[in-house]
């Protein structure tokens, strides 16, 4: 069934230059992968979720983390990468407006498989996929409202990711959202997050009380939280890997930051030994209070960037 899909795949959307090859092929698990090579910079992407798992620009090293541990299996999202969490955050009901506990966490969108639109060699040496996902009979119980959802992800020296909602329906509709990045870092007690200076938080590790941000991110311990209300973009300043991962975003009205920690981490039996000390989740969302409402026949974009600066 794979290998015919992947045949398939290759012969509608395979580009093949010697500057910007896009193959389909077989992943971890059996997952359906696509691998991409351009002159700036390589990467690998699962069917599933349209997720994420590698990008590396030319001459840097791994940006995207992924747990040694990850099961890379049909319908489990995988531990690491850039899960799409759509079209809510956390176990929050946005049809509802309540909590629910009887939904996935994050939404469905990054466990459904994806389809592939198009495939693009870019002028400036970089590469576009575009995927979407439909409604099953499943998700359309969990989320009744007519959407449609699109993401392009453009592969360069530098990565974007764009996630389209449009509410095909006649009344305004209500998502939650965020790209759950786990970037890859030298050491987690090495590492500043730039950004989110006097930006409200809730704490999700401290029953979600209010808190405000002084200064920069350190983690020393145990981080889940959502800052509210802030559109600023962010700076991973990586003293041990020496780099800075510059983090640009557009439609998004807050930012997840979470660290499990050691204890967090080994009981949840897929991060990998010491792995918490190798990544860093910084997600552009929409989360919590800062859901956001799409008018019937409008769209919604959710946008980042993401580029390595070295330090000299
Ligand atoms: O984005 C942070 C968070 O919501 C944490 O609370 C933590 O549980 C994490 O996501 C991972 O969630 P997952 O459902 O992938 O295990």
């Amino acid at each position: 069934m794979n290998a015919t899909l992947i045949e398939q795949l290759n012969d509608e959307f395979s580009l093949q230059g010697d500057n910007n090859n896009l193959q389909f092929k077989k992943g971890k698990g059996d997952l359906p992968v696509v691998d991409i090579q351009n002159s700036c910079a390589s990467a690998c992407i699962s069917l599933q979720g349209a997720h994420l798992l590698s990008w590396i620009p030319k001459d840097e090293e791994e940006v995207i983390w992924v747990s040694e541990d990850a099961n890379f299996s049909a319908g489990k999202s995988v531990r690491g990468g850039v899960p799409i969490c759509w079209p809510w955050f956390g176990s929050y009901d946005n049809t509802n407006n309540e909590t629910t506990n009887n939904f996935p966490t994050h939404g469905f969108a990054r466990t459904t498989n994806w389809q592939v639109l198009s495939t693009e060699a870019l002028g400036n040496g970089s590469t576009r996929i575009s995927f979407t996902t439909q409604p099953e009979e499943d998700t359309k119980a969990m989320w009744p409202p007519e959407t449609s959802v699109q993401l392009k992800i453009t592969i360069g020296k530098k990565l974007e990711l764009e996630l389209i909602t449009h509410n095909d329906s006649a009344t305004p509709i209500t998502i939650g959202q965020a790209f759950h990045t786990y970037f890859n870092i030298g050491d987690i007690t090495n590492t500043q997050l730039h950004g989110l200076d006097d930006t409200d938080y809730l704490d999700k590790a401290d029953n979600l009380k209010r808190k405000v941000q002084h200064g920069p991110i350190t983690i020393e311990e145990e981080v889940d939280r959502i800052y509210l209300d802030t559109t600023s973009d962010c700076v991973i300043e990586d003293k041990t890997m020496k780099r800075n991962i510059i983090i640009i975003k557009c439609g998004s009205h807050s930012t997840v930051v979470w660290n499990p920690w050691e204890e967090v981490a080994a009981s949840m039996g897929d991060l990998g030994e010491n792995g918490y000390t190798k990544m860093l989740c910084v997600e552009s969302s929409n989360a919590a209070e800062d859901v956001a409402t799409i008018l019937p026949g409008k769209a919604h974009q959710l946008w980042v960037q993401y580029a390595v600066q070295r330090m000299c």
